[in-house]
């Protein structure tokens, strides 16, 4: 009887300080509200399997429990049973899988029109490229970087000289419209993850993976790297401040080209 009792508080216990913890999200700071609900569906869903099960243990620990002269019967098939069994489990991760299959598909749907901007990262840190007043990224290749060239931006690209590159500051977007976000890694696997936006992406050497947000919110949020990548992932952190577009710019405009950190490399060499 003890134990049905502490398996129904565990139960309800669960349901409480869900309604009740004080460990929730972050406000979210981008468009991507359907993340948030894709996951409370599949949060509804296990938590409800996980009482119902919880609870039936509960109830066969008392209604089975041991009693003199009591003897089990033998019942190892159910054909009824196991049909509404297997219905439920499938219709339950159907409807799990599916919100997710929607959301993705709108997550690397990039709208038309959406500024560019890319994030590299390499143990243990970020570098931001924009495109510069051309609105065009250059290209790039593992075999540039050097020195004067962390990001392996190509040199003999016209694209690439007006791009500007932001490394070892903070990375600042604008609010209210949307953006591609393209993701390079220099070295091994790492994740660009920013809690508010909801939107993380692994970065993967030798390709360009990508998804797209627009932010809504001002503030200051943390950039983590959510892929283990060595000893100093935990220490992978950067800043992102999303203001209003003016603000924006005129950040940007104080932050130094591609072109400009070369002549400054080439001049610092003589
Ligand atoms: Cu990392």
């Amino acid at each position: 009887m003890a134990v049905a009792v502490v398996l129904v508080l565990v139960a309800l216990g669960s349901v409480v300080f869900h309604m009740l913890s004080p460990w929730w999200w972050t406000p979210i700071a981008s468009n991507w509200g359907f993340i948030d609900n894709t996951i409370l569906i599949t949060f509804w869903i296990t938590g409800a399997v996980f009482v119902a099960v919880v609870l039936f243990t509960a109830y066969c620990i008392y209604t089975f429990r041991h009693r003199e002269g009591l003897r089990a019967d033998y019942e190892p098939e159910n054909q009824k049973l196991e049909t509404w069994l297997g219905l439920g489990t499938a219709l339950g991760v159907a409807a799990m899988l599916t919100p997710g299959l929607v959301v993705w598909y709108q997550f690397v749907t990039v709208p038309e029109g959406a500024a560019e901007i890319e994030v590299v990262g390499q143990q243990w840190s970020w570098a931001y490229r924009f495109p510069g007043p051309d609105g065009k990224l250059g290209t790039t290749d593992v075999r540039y970087i050097g020195p004067d060239n962390p990001l392996g931006l190509n040199p003999s690209d016209p694209n690439g000289s007006d791009d500007v590159i932001v490394d070892g500051g903070d990375l600042h977007l604008p609010r209210g419209g949307p953006i591609k976000v393209l993701l390079r890694s220099t070295d091994v696997l790492h994740d660009f993850y920013v809690p508010e936006f909801r939107a993380k992406m692994d970065m993967i050497p030798g390709t360009v993976t990508y998804f797209w947000l627009t932010p809504t919110r001002d503030g200051t949020f943390d950039i983590l790297c959510a892929e283990y990548c060595g000893v100093g992932h935990a220490n992978m952190r950067g800043t992102v401040v999303v203001e209003d577009a003016a603000k924006q710019k005129a950040w940007l405009s104080q932050q130094k080209s591609f072109a400009e950190l070369s002549a400054r490399g080439r001049t610092a060499a003589r």
